[in-house]
């Protein structure tokens, strides 16, 4: 039923039409530089999924659940099979310290996970900002031939609506639940001009998310490199940045600007009330209490 519903969707072309007059005005659905603003409303998830699905495409998520953050593992991956890519090819990367503690989780065809072992670390800012490197190695000596595009995700966060095609592009970044509707005065980039990370005052566009963001490989490539060697360089100096690789994913998108901007739909806080603006939650960090959590 469903590749009937493509085929038809393709060549048919038999969809609303678009109205040239009508969009959402509540939001911001394109940036200065003319990227698009996803929101839902914006987009056609049948018609996006009828140009993508021929392409035979390939998109990995990589998630980190090192110590105890293996226990958010089960319902990031169960709600993922649910939501996230639907009908296409995906390739989950999990980093743990704990293989063994890996669910198993019933994927459907065209759909698989594999598991990378990376060291336990007693700094929790170490693992997440560690991230970044083992990413970009992941991407030189695993992915090239097999993947198209990749989403870098925190673990500690569960799936409820679609997360699909509206989202790929060049260089993806989700604009922060926390900071959105904020002057820029107040996003918590690093300050302090030592860092590589460092934003100067009057600088920056939107807070971006740490925990989402992806692109075509090349792309994350580039930046995964870019944020580890500018965290690298600070740390010979002694600097952690203020958000760790947040920080640096920041500077990176203000110089490099996104080419799609997902809105906060797409990595919510469940501490959080809904805003008008969202009408629906795509993905959302759970309420985790950090003193338990993270290494001492
Ligand atoms: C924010 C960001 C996060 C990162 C961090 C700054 C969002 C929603 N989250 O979240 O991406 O930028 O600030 O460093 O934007 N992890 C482990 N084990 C640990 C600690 C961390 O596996 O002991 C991994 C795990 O995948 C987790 C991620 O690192 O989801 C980020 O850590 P966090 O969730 O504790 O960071 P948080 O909530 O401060």
């Amino acid at each position: 039923r469903q590749l009937y519903h493509y085929i038809f969707q393709s060549y048919s072309g038999f969809y609303k039409q678009p109205c040239i007059i009508c969009s959402r005005t509540d939001v911001m659905t394109v940036t200065p530089w003319l990227a698009p603003v996803v929101w839902e409303g914006t987009f056609n998830p049948d018609l996006l999924d009828s140009i993508y699905k021929p392409k035979n495409i390939t998109i990995a998520a990589t998630v980190f659940a090192v110590g105890k953050y293996i226990r958010f593992l089960k319902d990031f991956l169960e709600t993922a099979e649910q939501h996230f890519f639907v009908c296409f090819n995906v390739h989950i990367y999990v980093f743990t310290d704990r293989p063994k503690e890996v669910p198993k989780v019933k994927m459907a065809p065209g759909r698989k996970l594999v598991v990378h072992s990376v060291p336990s670390s007693k700094r929790w800012q170490e693992i997440s900002a560690r991230r970044m490197e083992f990413i970009q190695t992941l991407i030189k000596e695993n992915l090239q031939k097999h993947v198209d595009y990749i989403f870098c995700l925190d673990v500690d966060s569960k799936f409820h609506s679609r997360w699909g095609t509206e989202s790929l592009g060049g260089l993806v970044a989700v604009v922060h639940p926390g900071y959105y509707r904020d002057d820029r005065s107040r996003f918590p980039y690093e300050q302090r001009p030592e860092s590589r990370a460092y934003m100067a005052p009057g600088e920056g566009d939107f807070y971006y998310c740490g925990g989402a963001f992806g692109g075509l490989l090349q792309e994350v490539y580039q930046l995964t490199k870019t944020c580890r060697t500018n965290f690298e360089e600070d740390a010979k100096k002694g600097i952690e940045a203020a958000w760790q690789e947040e920080s640096h994913l920041n500077r990176y998108m203000w110089i490099n600007k996104p080419s799609k901007v997902l809105s906060p739909e797409y990595l919510w806080q469940d501490s959080k009330s809904r805003n008008p603006e969202v009408h629906i939650i795509r993905f959302s960090g759970v309420v985790k209490n950090y003193a338990e959590i993270r290494p001492t």
